[in-house]
């Protein structure tokens, strides 16, 4: 597969009508699935990995401090979205979001562990992936903040997996990992890989050495985070399924140290995403004709003047540093 491909906000709102993550993610997997069937071809799998509460603190996004092999490698196969942005700093009205394809201040859905009742004929969006013959799991988190219309899975739990399906079956399969939600701080871990010393403290932190570590044992989470995605993506390789699967990667929401998650700051809204189209495929992506860029490292100091100007406030591994006022 060939280098990262750079998604200014521009072509990123005009690939799928709207500047959410959330949003972008189920209508490229949907557009991708619709074309297929329309075109007579075979069609994609698709497969989501979600992490937990975490912004881009990855070596791919310019993070000297983050040990993420897997995600640069998986970066430097496909598209680096540099802009992505939750549409909530939380988990309950981003994944509200991220099923439905609405926004849930649209859905009434935004106020945290919201019971309000939606219309009845709203569909979250496996379903139509499922009336279009897909094996649809998720693996297992769901915090919908609303109630879920039956037929939304095949399988929702913590066995769910793309490898029940029936022979030959297309798939959608979802796996939510949650290493790197906030809870995973909540205790302090003696040691920690990532020196204290040297984590880099974002402006309105106070430099003392609790800061430090919580910093250190956060990067260590985000690098047990890697370790896990990187599982996922060997488990689809060794299934041989890697060339007909469309991957995608993102997190829920931003975070996750203080002034991040339930903040409506870029701290807590910025997410990593990183969506890869195997050659077979590539022709449904949306965002064909963009410019190419070559590794992870190059793509700053080569980035197209719209992209690097929108993205000078939201993109550097201290992102928070000029843009979180
Ligand atoms: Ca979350």
């Amino acid at each position: 597969m060939s280098g990262p491909r750079r998604v200014t906000r521009r072509s990123f709102i005009q690939c799928v009508g709207a500047g959410s993550a959330a949003l972008v993610a189920p209508a490229a997997a949907l557009r991708a699935a619709q074309e297929a069937a329309a075109g007579g071809g075979p069609r994609p799998n698709i497969l989501w990995i979600t992490s937990e509460d975490n912004g881009p603190f990855f070596g791919c996004y310019g993070d000297a401090y983050a040990t993420t092999p897997n995600f640069d490698r998986f970066a430097s196969e496909g598209v680096l979205y540099l802009n992505a942005f939750a549409n909530a700093p939380v988990c309950a009205p981003a994944r509200s979001t991220i099923i439905s394809g609405m926004y849930a201040c649209s859905l009434g859905t935004h106020p945290m562990r919201s019971t309000y009742a939606i219309p009845s004929d709203i569909k979250f969006f496996p379903q139509y992936l499922r009336e279009a013959g897909y094996y649809c799991t998720n693996c297992s988190k769901e915090d919908y903040n609303m109630r879920k219309p039956p037929g939304t899975w095949d399988d929702s739990s913590g066995k769910a997996h793309y490898r029940n399906r029936r022979a030959g079956q297309p798939f959608f399969a979802v796996f939510n990992l949650g290493v790197s939600h906030e809870s995973s701080l909540h205790k302090s871990a003696p040691k920690t890989s990532h020196a204290p010393a040297k984590a880099p403290l974002p402006p309105y932190h106070p430099d003392t050495p609790t800061i430090r570590h919580d910093w250190a044992q956060y990067y260590d989470k985000v690098q047990a985070l890697d370790a896990q995605a990187g599982g996922i993506l060997a488990d689809l390789e060794k299934d041989g399924l890697a060339e007909d699967t469309i991957v995608f990667y993102y997190s829920d929401h931003g975070g996750v140290l203080t002034r991040s998650k339930r903040f409506l700051y870029d701290t807590g809204t910025h997410v990593p995403m990183i969506v890869r189209f195997p050659k077979k495929y590539q022709h449904l992506a949306p965002w064909r004709g963009s410019r190419r860029r070559k590794g992870c490292r190059a793509r700053r100091s080569s980035a197209p003047r719209r992209a690097s100007r929108a993205s000078t406030s939201t993109f550097s591994a201290r992102a928070w540093t000029s843009a979180t006022t």
